[in-house]
């Protein structure tokens, strides 16, 4: 830590004001947000990001996916910047934190080295990453994923929602489809901090989770193809009923993630019995399946179980099972200088800390393959978040951003005191 600035601290009030005061934009009368990415609220909530970032001294870039990059000048000028940031697009039942925290803390550091009068040697970037959760866009983390190669912008700009609004066309109607080449901003290294959005740092009693690695994911597009028939006509042992076939579907994704043991696990989150009617035996039925573990052999093993007993319940009930792989993220390893620099920073703060896994995905498991990348978690109330309930603490909040504040201190340097 750099140590003529142990003592320094972020603004806790001005930080827990700002996480409300966007809250806001996509309130939900639950006391959660849904500002589902490239809609009216998220425009809301980077109108006010742009303008903070702006009175914070920072130059606002905006790329071609929409990802927005506030550049806060360093001394040297010709190293790549240090990233600090998350996202601001929420799920549908989403909370006040998830992501929010950790673009508000980058925000929050800026401020605080303003105040303080600090350049560092190294210039600064928060970032606001476009369409994290892949709620309304498939595949979630867009933006960062394209940043770090795994798409193409043409590919991603062409992606539809449900509604068949495409991502160039949802940008258009914001005004945020920048100019800038997706990838073309270089960045030297980036820090994400974010809620756990799990149970093991309040159980533990622990502030500040230092995440080590990442869960990997894969995500299924699946469609189950039987015979739509009359309810009343149609003898049982003669159905092909889509929907039936279905539930088998979902306890043997249930089944196989318990059988791989806690290391991974299977969530069947959206079902479409397509033409439904109630007096008509469902012949056509898609669904989407999350399959996750920190271990590529699992995962690989889960495609494999799933594929054959897909396979043995379609036969066996004369309905189509087709699972369509739509994305694969390796389990992510963070830099290891990077998290021991994040551990330095929670214990020389004298916070209670331990090494974590994120079961969730993050931008940072992106950056992560394509420069030093670690990420800082702070508890949730219950581990809730995807959910209204999501909770968070102003301590706990304010304890992740000092960690945030002095691991950038110590990435990027000091170069003097204004
Ligand atoms: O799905 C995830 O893990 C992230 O919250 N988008
Ligand atoms: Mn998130
Ligand atoms: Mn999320």
């Amino acid at each position: 830590m750099t140590k003529s600035f142990s003592n320094l601290q972020i603004d806790s009030e001005r930080l827990w004001g700002t996480i409300h005061e966007t809250a806001r934009f996509g309130a939900t009368p639950k006391g959660g947000v849904r500002r589902l990415t490239l809609g009216e609220e998220d425009k809301q909530a980077r109108d006010w990001f742009r303008a903070a970032c702006e009175a914070a001294g920072c130059e606002v870039h905006v790329d071609a996916l929409g990802t927005m990059f506030a550049l806060r000048p360093g001394r040297d000028m010709t190293k790549p910047p240090l990233g600090i940031g998350s996202h601001l697009d929420t799920q549908p039942t989403g909370g006040k934190y998830d992501g929010v925290l950790g673009t508000l803390a980058a925000l929050e550091v800026v401020r605080t080295l303003n105040a303080a009068g600090i350049e560092t040697e190294i210039p600064l970037c928060v970032v606001n990453w476009t369409n994290e959760e892949g709620s309304r866009f498939a595949p979630a983390m867009m933006a960062s994923g394209t940043y770090a190669g795994d798409f193409t912008t043409e590919d991603i700009l062409a992606r539809k929602d449900a509604d068949g609004v495409t991502v160039a066309e949802a940008l258009e109607a914001i005004g945020y489809r920048g100019s800038e080449a997706v990838g073309a901003r270089r960045l030297g290294a980036f820090i994400e901090l974010h809620i756990e959005q799990g149970p093991i740092l309040e159980a533990e009693g622990k502030t500040i989770g230092v995440v080590h690695n990442g869960q990997g994911i894969i995500w299924y597009d699946g469609r189950l193809t039987g015979f739509a028939s009359h309810a009343g006509t149609t003898p049982m042992p003669l159905r092909r009923d889509a929907l039936a076939t279905f539930a088998e579907v979902v306890l043997a994704v249930e089944r196989i993630a318990r059988e791989l043991g806690p290391e991974a696990v299977g969530t069947i989150g959206e079902a479409t019995i397509e033409n439904a009617s109630r007096n008509v035996v469902p012949g056509d039925l898609t669904f989407t399946l999350d399959v996750r573990s920190a271990n590529a052999a699992t995962l690989d093993k889960f495609d494999i179980m799933l594929r054959k007993v897909f396979e043995e319940i379609a036969a066996r009930r004369k309905v189509a099972v087709e699972l369509n792989q739509v994305w694969r993220k390796e389990p992510t390893q963070f830099d290891a200088k990077l998290v021991d620099a994040v551990e330095a920073a929670a214990k020389e703060l004298g916070y209670g800390y331990r090494r974590i896994t994120s079961g969730a995905g993050h931008d940072a498991c992106n950056l992560a393959t394509v420069m030093p990348a670690a990420m800082i978690f702070v508890p949730c109330k219950d581990g809730v978040s995807h959910n209204e309930l999501e909770d968070a603490t102003q301590a706990d909040c304010a304890a992740g951003a000092n960690v945030l504040l002095h691991t950038v201190l110590a990435l990027a340097g000091v170069a003097n005191k204004r």
